[in-house]
Order: structure tokens, then sequence, then C-alpha cells
């Protein structure tokens, strides 16, 4: 007790005002960077009897805002196989960091430990990482000195992306087992990128340069280090790193990366967009992917996290009927309400895939995409995988094949499971994916956007005195509450062709988002702004 206690003395908890509390949520704890120093030191807390609970396995922590101006921090914990916090533990992490003091904080701290049983003279590991936030040297300072009080083993690997620390934490875990991940160090990463990357290309070439807009965030150095693990003669296209500088704060995120892209729906400023070439953007801290070119003719057309997941289960699709496993594997696809309706209707009618609708937020739609033999799933803002269960890697490795067709499919899916990161998303390596599934198709980014045509939609941002009346159903299509607010979105969404809107509470910001799709661009604007105005 006293060593927490004085721990926490040396990195205070900001009291928030009357009325506000810290709360662990979708993205873990997340605000202005100086508001954290006390909660990531009580995250630490919360990390080491997370491991103590779960048999001494390793814990991850991550300390990153993504895509959130540079001023802004946060602290994320990562479970053992690399996913999300569980969520029950969600609420243990809001008590513990909302604790007023530092001797009620040993209290809750001792009071958790009782009620989980817990035994905290156990070892504990903790692995964590940060992005390229100046603020994340502090915060860093914090988790070491709860692991210290609480003497917990720490490993630090300094500066990561959110994806490479998920890969380290599932790589730690199943180091020297059956199913080890891979080898424990930032290298291994890429050493097993890069191999699976080469396998799968099976020496195809694409046409013309990718340029890949990092944001100036975490993403920029790494990938330019991953670049120096291909061989220079297995690269079969020029990558240019661009917005990779790191160096300057203040450029972090700034009209740049896959959330800028996303949400203004143009290309990034900087450099000068070249009409004609293939361009991709990261997100801060390299978890989220969106294409896009500017066509001569057409200007700025976008390739979204709807259109990765299209592709993917397009290819994998294919490839497992050419492997012989299609009455045994099954694959489905996993999308939230934010999904353009076009996507969800080609893979449905067209690929014939089942499509499954969660709530917003990753650990949704992962644990849904588990319950298929292959599971794909992305939101529309970029962030998402495909998921491989381990009977579909051995029927992938074990299937004796009758021709050099379903030998070439089976050594492509099993190449292809060792390139996607199966722990949550990751903008290197499903930029990868893409790039590999444009090469074995032959496709431009223009023959992959002529797969289906958007729906027209607009997502507005709705200021609301207290978002928490709103509550919603049906994997947030629908609201529950207040009464009476869904039958008037009903009645409006009535009076357009192809129509469907929702209003959600968000999740990251005190505000109401309100979607909408239409036939038309100007009924999808008009669909938004009446039912904005019925929630305003
Ligand atoms: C978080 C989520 C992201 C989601 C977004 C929604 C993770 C790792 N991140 O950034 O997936 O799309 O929140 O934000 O789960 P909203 O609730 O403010 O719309
Ligand atoms: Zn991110």
């Amino acid at each position: 007790d006293d060593k927490i206690i004085a721990g926490s003395a040396k990195h205070p908890i900001v009291v928030l005002d009357k009325g506000q509390h810290y709360k662990y949520g979708t993205a873990g704890f997340r605000m202005k960077a100086d508001l954290l120093e006390g909660v990531t030191y009580r995250v630490g807390l919360l990390a080491s009897l997370r491991s103590r609970k779960l048999n001494s396995q390793a814990i991850g922590v991550m300390i990153t805002a993504s895509h959130n101006p540079a001023i802004d921090n946060g602290v994320k914990i990562v479970d053992p196989q690399g996913d999300m916090l569980e969520q029950e533990w969600e609420r243990y992490a809001t008590q513990l960091v909302n604790a007023p003091s530092d001797a009620e904080l040993a209290k809750v701290y001792n009071t958790l430990a009782t009620d989980l049983r817990i035994d905290i003279s156990a070892p504990a590991k903790v692995v964590y990482g940060r992005d390229t936030r100046p603020s994340g040297h502090t915060l860093v300072t914090a988790l070491a000195s709860a692991l210290e009080a609480t003497e917990t083993e720490a490993a630090d690997f300094k500066i990561l992306t959110t994806p490479q620390l998920h890969y380290l934490v599932r790589a730690t875990n199943s180091e020297g087992t059956p199913l080890a991940y891979g080898e424990v160090s930032e290298a291994g990463y890429y050493n097993k990128l890069s191999e699976a990357f080469v396998r799968c290309m099976k020496g195809k070439k694409i046409e013309g340069p990718l340029i890949v807009d990092c944001a100036n965030g975490v993403g920029g150095p790494k990938l330019n280090e991953f670049l120096k693990y291909i061989p220079q003669e297995k690269l079969p296209f020029e990558v240019k790193v661009v917005n990779d500088d790191i160096l300057r704060p203040e450029v972090l995120n700034l009209d740049s990366g896959a959330d800028f892209v996303k949400t203004k729906q143009r290309a990034p400023p900087h450099p000068k967009p070249q009409p004609g070439v293939r361009c991709c953007s990261f997100d801060g801290d390299a978890d989220r992917l969106i294409y896009y070119w500017i066509d001569p003719e057409v200007g700025f057309v976008m390739l979204d996290g709807d259109r990765i997941s299209s592709l993917a289960a397009s290819f994998i699709g294919d490839l497992v009927e050419s492997a012989g496993l299609k009455e045994e594997l099954r694959i489905g696809v996993v999308q939230t309400a934010y999904a353009n309706g076009a996507s969800t209707n080609y893979i449905r009618h067209h690929l014939k895939l089942p499509v499954i609708c969660t709530p917003t937020g990753v650990k949704h739609l992962h644990h849904v995409a588990q319950g298929f033999d292959i599971g794909v799933y992305f939101e529309a803002n970029g962030h998402g995988t495909v998921l491989f269960s381990p009977d579909a890697v051995t029927a992938f490795k074990k299937t004796d094949p009758q021709s050099p067709a379903q030998k070439d499919a089976l050594d492509t899916l099993a190449a292809l499971s060792d390139l996607i990161n199966q722990t949550v998303g990751d903008a290197l390596s499903d930029m990868l994916m893409v790039e590999v599934i444009l090469a074995h198709k032959a496709w431009s980014l223009r023959d992959w956007s002529m797969t289906y045509s958007d729906l027209p939609n607009r997502l507005v941002r709705v200021e609301v005195n207290n978002k928490d009346v709103f509550r919603t159903t049906d994997a947030e299509r629908r609201l529950s509450h207040p009464e009476g607010c869904q039958a008037e979105i009903d009645s409006e969404v009535k009076k357009f062709k192809d129509a469907r809107s929702f209003a959600r509470a968000s999740g990251t910001e005190n505000a109401m988002r309100v979607y909408a799709e239409a036939a038309s661009r100007s009924e999808a604007n008009e669909l938004a702004d009446r039912v904005a105005g019925i929630v305003s």
C-alpha cells in the first residue's frame, strides 16, 4: 500500500469538476495530455492486476491518441491475445482512475484484488509502447512507476505503432508454444510481414508507385524501417513515404492522415496530389488505412474501409473455393451501421457471404468476426483486419492438393494468414494485403472502384445538451430512447428513395452523430439535416 500511495503522490490525478469523471471508453482514456499522468499511473496498477488475474500472462499498455491533435494523448490496455481489454474490466479501470485521493486509490486497488480473487504476490508482466507524441515520455514514466510499485515485470518497447504493440503482446504470450505468433521484437514483426508479403506476391508486379501518407505520425518511421526488410528486387512497386515528419509534433495529423481523408473526403493538400497515382493514408498510430486517387476526369475517388473489406472478402472467398475448402470453412463479413448500403448489398448478393452488423468500436467487430472460420471486419473509417481461426490455418497447411491451382490457392491463403495482423487493424499489414490483392487481380484502383457504386451519404455531428438520453438498439441502427424519436426518424426516411438514416451518441466526444444515405447527394444531405433537427 505504502508503495502504491507514494507512487501516486508522484503522479497525481487531476480531480475533475463536479459531475465529471474519467471514463474508459471506446479508445481507453483519451483527453488533453496534461490530464493523463495520474490516469496512466492508475492504468498501470490495473494492468498489473489483470496480468495476475490471468496467470501472469503479459498485458499490454499503449499510449497514443491516434488521429487526435498533438496536444491530446490516451492510454489503453491490451489483453493477452492482443485483443482489446475485456469489457467487464473497463469498469474496474474507471473505478481505479476516479479514486479521489492516493489513499482511496490504494483502497480501490485492494478491494478489486479481493473481489476478483487476485493473488497480488503472483508474478505479473506488462508490455508497453507509445506513439511519437512528446507527452508520451511523461506518461511512460508514470506507467513505469506503477509497475515498480506493484513489482511487475516491465518490457518497454519505446516508440511503436498501436498494432505493433498488439503484435508484441500476443508474441510474448505465445512464445515457445505451438501457436507462437512471431519473434518478440520489433524486428520480428518486420520479418514476419516481409516474409509473408514476398510469399503472397509470388513475383507478381504492380504498375506505378504507391504514395503512402503517414499523417506525420509513428507510421512514417516504421514504414521506412519495414521497407529495409524487403529485398529490393522483391519489392514489386516503388513506395513513396510522405508526411513522415515526426520531429515537429505540431504537424501530427495536420491536414493529413486517414481520418482527414475520410471525413473531409479529399486528398491531403501536401504533397500536391498527382492525378492518376495510387495513394493511401495511415492515421496517427497506423491502425487505419484509406486508399484514394485523383481521377483526371472525375476528381477525388476514395476507397474506404468498406471497400477494403469487400475486396478482401472477394479475394479470400475465391481462394477458399479454389482451395476446395468452401464446404469446410465459413467466411463472414462484419460491419457497423456506417457501412455504405451498397457495400452490404454487394457482399450479400454478389459475393453471397453473410454480413453481420455490430455497434461501433473495434472490440465489437473483432468479437463477432471470431465466430467465423474466416472473419473479415472493417469499419468504414479504415480500421479492420481479417481473422483466421486455428481450424482454417490448419486446413491451409494440411489439405493435400490435387492440382497445381489448388496448391497455389492453399499457399496463398497460408501466406495471407501470416501477412494479416490477427490482433487488431494494422495499416501497414492491411496496405500490404491490398497491394497483394490488386497484384493478383491485376487491378488498378479504378478497377477496384468499379465493383459497386457507393450510395451518396452524409455524416453530421450534432451538439446536444445531454447525449446520454439517446440510447440505441439493433446495433445502433435504431433509437430506443427518448421515446418517439425513432418514429419521427422513420417517417422522414420513408420520404426518400433508397434511404437509410440513424443517430447515435458518440463514444469519444460529447455529441450526437447522424448518418444518412439516399439515392442522390442532395437527398442524403436533406435527410441528414432533417434527422439532425429531430435529435437536436
Ligand atoms: C474509436 C474506435 C473506432 C470508432 C470510433 C467511433 C477503437 C480502437 N477505436 O476511435 O473504432 O470508429 O471510436 O467514435 O475501437 P465515435 O463513437 O465518436 O463515433
Ligand atoms: Zn488509430
